[in-house]
């Protein structure tokens, strides 16, 4: 056996194990300090800190928005999942099983290692943590999201209209659904809640039948219908407004969470025969369920192909907002789940387009309708509701994603669009080629009966600042040598940041196509502007900064600072054609980096 000894003679002798033992001695020494400071740091910032814990959490950013100002949150789903290789037992059984305290206050659910590797089997299931929904109570607290100026708003309840809430499901989890249903119970005055109907769009789930509906029968003015077949959300939502008996419709996704003082601005606001009006949409984390705050300051629009997006409102619309923080603003579209309208409302302009089936467009469709038909579509900041973005859609679509929505957005281009429809199918052949398939004669009335205005008047008007390609804007690719094209590497991490060329594509090509205005921005798909940066050009939300601003003269493009934009970093001994160039603004010079080719490539 090796004794203490002998292991010490065996790496070190003499003098050697004196210096050995010291570096010991002093790496201890050295690791304690480290310690000891990590601690007394952590005790100091948390005494600094004594705002509450939410407040610390401005918005996720990374779930919201990226650098450039904005992100997919309504997007274009991978749909289609079945829950995997799950029993059917798994899949019909409610397991709520609350923890107290779990979830409180709207703080993140934590699980062990062990219940992790069972939420990530489950995930599939609905597209979020259904372990962590099934801990937390279905009335749990949430902290008032609301800033200051709104929680001063006193409001006449008994001038206010009533509201019919509208919850459209189809396989919900039991927990997420009745914490949606809850959470509007607790939070909504009784004077105003009228009813909470229920709809369920032929779900197939166990629980969702006699188990929901004893669950249902004990709550007040909460009644549940079935959709015999399932249509989707435009079919299931109609059906819930049908039977409504308030004023006003308030239709909420199947898993959000309402926070306090939710429904008064909002009915308050749809009392006017005008407008429909959207709460303020905070976000319940896919993996904790925590409460998290947005963005302040956001509007709903879409890009050239039609998928929804979050932007930053113009400069106009913010100044208006930080004037009054209270006051409801317009926005181009809404993202389509959580809105209050006036009954009356509703039906005068046509309710939904029952041919859209399942999901998607309907949102557009709506906002369109409704901007182009004489009303508006505001959010008010003071109403605030938790929903959860999810990243896959966890249920199926007869017949495939893209056909379903296909159909979707080719109903609502063609009915709305007018030229821009044009735009949008041709350079979305698949989308073309089921253009004619669609009955849409009913809706052409509708837009003709209630005289609609055109969507060059709603691109003019509501949404000046678009980047969609007009009659006087220029749009095309813009050529150095034969391969590199300005434009938006794709696939860049959170959309935008560094300009590099991309290669040319063809005429169909969405991806090296750009809008070139009479003011002089370059726009990109998903409102990306090129702008000038520090020492390079970059892809930035578009607003009206003079570093966007870029003025063709002949062949060169030049900032308001009379620099030339220039392809940098040219390996001139490559003999094979790349492109991936980055660009920047340089001084003019005769070298043919700054030579750039404007090629007009028809937009419709
Ligand atoms: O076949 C179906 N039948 C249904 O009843 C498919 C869905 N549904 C229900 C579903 O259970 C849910 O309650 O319809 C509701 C919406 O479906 P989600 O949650 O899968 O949609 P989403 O939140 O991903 O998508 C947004 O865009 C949709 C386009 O059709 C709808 O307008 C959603 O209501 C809308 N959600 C929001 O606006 C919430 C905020 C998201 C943002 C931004
Ligand atoms: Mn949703």
């Amino acid at each position: 056996m090796l004794v203490r000894k002998d292991f010490w003679s065996l790496i070190c002798r003499g003098r050697k194990k004196r210096i050995v033992t010291l570096v010991i001695v002093f790496l201890f020494l050295l690791n304690a300090m480290f310690y000891v400071s990590i601690e007394l740091y952590n005790s100091v910032s948390k005494r600094k800190n004594k705002e509450p814990w939410y407040d610390s959490l401005h918005f996720d950013k990374n779930s919201y928005v990226d650098e450039s100002g904005m992100r997919v949150i309504v997007g274009h789903y991978v749909g289609g999942s079945k829950g995997g290789n799950l029993s059917d037992e798994v899949i019909n059984s409610n397991n709520y099983a609350p923890v107290p305290g779990a979830g409180e206050g709207g703080r993140p659910v934590q699980l062990s290692p062990r219940e992790l590797i069972t939420a990530h089997e489950l995930y599939s299931l609905h597209s979020y943590n259904i372990l962590v929904s099934d801990k937390i109570a279905i009335n749990r607290s949430l902290p008032d999201m609301r800033g200051e100026s709104c929680k001063n708003v006193v409001f006449d309840l008994e001038k206010l209209p009533t509201a019919t809430v509208i919850i459209v499901f189809h396989n919900e989890a039991w927990s997420t659904l009745m914490r949606t249903v809850m959470s509007v119970i607790n939070r909504s005055d009784e004077r105003l809640l009228d009813q909470i109907i229920l709809v369920d769009d032929a779900s197939e789930r166990r629980y969702l039948k006699e188990e929901l509906d004893e669950a249902i029968a004990k709550l007040d003015r909460v009644q549940i219908l079935r959709n015999p077949t399932r249509t989707g959300l435009v079919g299931a939502r109609l059906m819930g407004a049908k039977r409504a008996t308030g004023d006003v419709l308030v239709f909420l996704d199947a898993h959000c969470e309402v926070t306090i003082g939710w429904l008064e601005p909002l009915l308050d606001r749809a009392g006017s025969e005008d407008v429909f009006i959207c709460p303020h949409i905070d976000l319940l984390s896919e993996d904790t369920l925590a409460y998290t705050k947005s963005i302040d300051a956001h509007w709903g629009a879409f890009s050239w192909r039609l998928h929804f997006r979050w932007l930053i409102p113009s400069s106009s619309v913010i100044k208006k907002k930080l004037e009054n923080p209270a006051k409801p603003y317009p926005t181009p579209a809404m993202a389509g789940g959580l809105f209050a309208v006036k009954k009356s409302l509703f039906w005068k302009l046509g309710g939904y387009d029952k041919g859209m089936i399942i999901w998607g467009a309907e949102n557009l469709e709506l906002s369109w309708r409704a901007w182009q038909c004489g009303a508006r579509v505001e959010i008010t900041s003071c109403s605030r509701v938790g929903h959860i973005f999810r990243r896959h859609s966890p249920y199926k679509y007869p017949g495939g994603v893209a056909k379903v929505l296909n159909s979707n957005l080719a109903r609502a281009a063609s009915v709305w669009m007018d030229q821009w429809a044009d735009f949008f199918y041709k350079f979305n052949p698949s989308v073309a080629e089921i253009r004619d398939k669609q009955e849409i004669g009913d809706r052409v009335d509708l837009r003709s009966q209630l005289n609609c205005k055109s969507f060059n008047w709603y691109l003019k008007n509501v949404w000046p600042q678009h980047f969609f390609p007009t009659a006087d804007r220029w749009f095309g690719r813009i050529k150095n040598g034969k391969t590199n094209c300005i434009g938006v590497t794709p696939g860049t991490p959170g959309l935008g940041g560094p300009a590099a060329t991309v290669s040319c594509g063809g005429d169909l090509d969405l991806d090296s196509l750009l809008v070139f205005t009479p003011e002089g921005q370059l726009m990109a798909d998903e409102g990306l502007c090129l702008e000038q940066g520090n020492g390079r050009a970059v892809w930035k939300s578009c607003s009206d900064s003079s570093k966007q601003i870029w003025i063709q003269k002949g062949p060169r493009l030049r900032t308001s600072d009379g620099l030339c934009l220039t392809l940098i970093d040219v390996d001139e001994s490559k003999s094979e054609v790349t492109v991936g160039y980055p660009l920047t603004a340089m001084k003019c010079t005769l070298d043919t980096k700054q030579i750039w080719h404007f090629e007009r490539v028809p937009w419709r």
